[in-house]
């Protein structure tokens, strides 16, 4: 068996040599990663998506710290040297934004058309939060940390923000507790990128991409719901009973996916030969526990192999060897992924769900057709 930053088991043959970023939008930067280029267990920076809501904040080193304040016994003030001596963790960690795989939906909702490669699976490493709220002292009644980012600015389209905010978000006491939950300074290896937090941010395995707070200053306990605009107006969901709305609730954890890198979609697949589709497979607080492709429009399913080990919190690449028809034409071919906690992924959308957590099937329709020498040879007999 492998470690977990090997590469898959067999090479993928048909790699698509495209190695930047597709642009979502100019300023503030959000930038998609190509997902039919997945090629590497480990996302490299350069290729990870960037979802940011405001501007890079210019951030000074020498005046900058991390303040932890609110309902602990010391309120302290962390020196970036200081927090660097700290005990660390590392951890891989899928991180999908909420908004992943939006341009599927139909009708089109608002917000950013991501396709398939607003996620990216990294090696972060930094200090455990709990670690820092052990030394400050979390006092009897605490309900959550506020992690707040120095980014801020205005919200101009819906849902407009009252005036200029800063990206905060909460997480509960148990979560911001649980040893996974770092304060990252490090992604693969290297310093955080401007674009991806640095100097610090939090890193919320288990949770979509809006927990993992970047350009980290401040993280306040408090002894109540956190009712900040990114887990009020934005990045919620309503909590349905028999289909009637019962509370708003912030968007938190992670459900079952699986997406196809390969093929693309309509990519002309050649007829009659073995085609190796590969993708890759994630979860919130759960592993990957099979992950299973249909050829037929959903009407067969079979086991894809999965590659490498689990690992919990990082996404699971798979592979499938299909043995293309021998007549020519449009075919769809599904991947639906299943947990160990016993979830898959739904066929269809519910449209409760908004403009949010994109998980239902994709069917991708590819173009099977005679390989190009094959098409040639008959050309000649002509
Ligand atoms: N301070 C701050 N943190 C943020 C955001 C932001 O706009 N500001 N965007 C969040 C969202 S919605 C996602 S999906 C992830 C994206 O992280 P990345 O840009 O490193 O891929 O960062 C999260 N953390
Ligand atoms: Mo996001």
């Amino acid at each position: 068996m492998k470690t977990e930053n090997s590469e898959p088991t067999s090479a993928p043959l048909n790699t698509n040599p495209f190695n930047g970023l597709i642009i979502r939008e100019r300023e503030p930067e959000n930038l998609e990663f190509p997902f039919s280029a997945l090629n590497s267990f480990q996302t490299p920076t350069e290729q990870f998506f960037v979802r940011s809501h405001f501007p890079v904040p210019a951030i000074d080193m020498k005046t900058w710290r991390l303040n932890i304040e609110g309902l602990v016994n010391e309120p302290m003030e962390i020196e970036y040297d200081e927090l660097r001596m700290m005990p660390t963790r590392t951890v891989t960690m899928a991180l999908e934004c909420a908004g992943n795989s939006r341009i599927f939906l139909s009708p089109k909702v608002t917000g950013l058309q991501w396709e398939l490669g607003a996620v990216g699976n990294a090696e972060w490493t930094g200090v455990p939060l709990s670690e820092i709220l052990r030394r400050a002292g979390v006092k009897p009644g605490a309900m959550e940390a506020v992690l707040e980012g120095a980014d801020s600015g205005e919200i101009k389209k819906e849902p407009v923000s009252p005036g200029k905010i800063t990206y905060a978000r909460s997480l509960t006491m148990e979560k911001a507790m649980s040893p996974e939950v770092i304060l990252a300074y490090q992604m693969n290896g290297e310093d955080l990128t401007p674009a991806h937090g640095y100097p610090v941010r939090a890193i919320v395995p288990g949770h979509y991409g809006m927990a993992s707070v970047k350009w980290l200053n401040r993280i306040l306990v408090i002894d109540r719901e956190f009712r900040g605009y990114f887990q009020t107006t934005d990045y919620t969901l309503w909590e349905r009973n028999n289909g009637y709305p019962i509370q708003l609730l912030p968007i938190r954890e992670i459900e079952v996916k699986a997406e196809i890198a390969r093929p693309a979609l309509y990519e002309a697949v050649p007829a009659n030969s073995v085609y190796r589709m590969f993708g890759a497979a994630w979860t919130g607080e759960s592993e990957i526990a099979k992950v299973e492709i249909s050829v037929d429009g959903a009407k067969t399913w079979s086991p894809a192999q999965l590659l490498g080990d689990s690992v919990k919190y990082a996404w699971r690449l798979w592979e499938y060897h299909w043995s293309t028809p021998a007549k020519c034409g449009r075919y769809t071919v599904m991947a639906r992924a299943t947990d160990t906690r016993g979830r898959t992924q739904p066929m269809h959308r519910d449209n409760h769900r908004g403009n949010y957590v994109i998980t239902h099937v994709q069917p991708i329709e590819v173009e099977v057709k005679k390989p190009r020498n094959a098409v040639e040879t008959e050309s000649y007999h002509i």
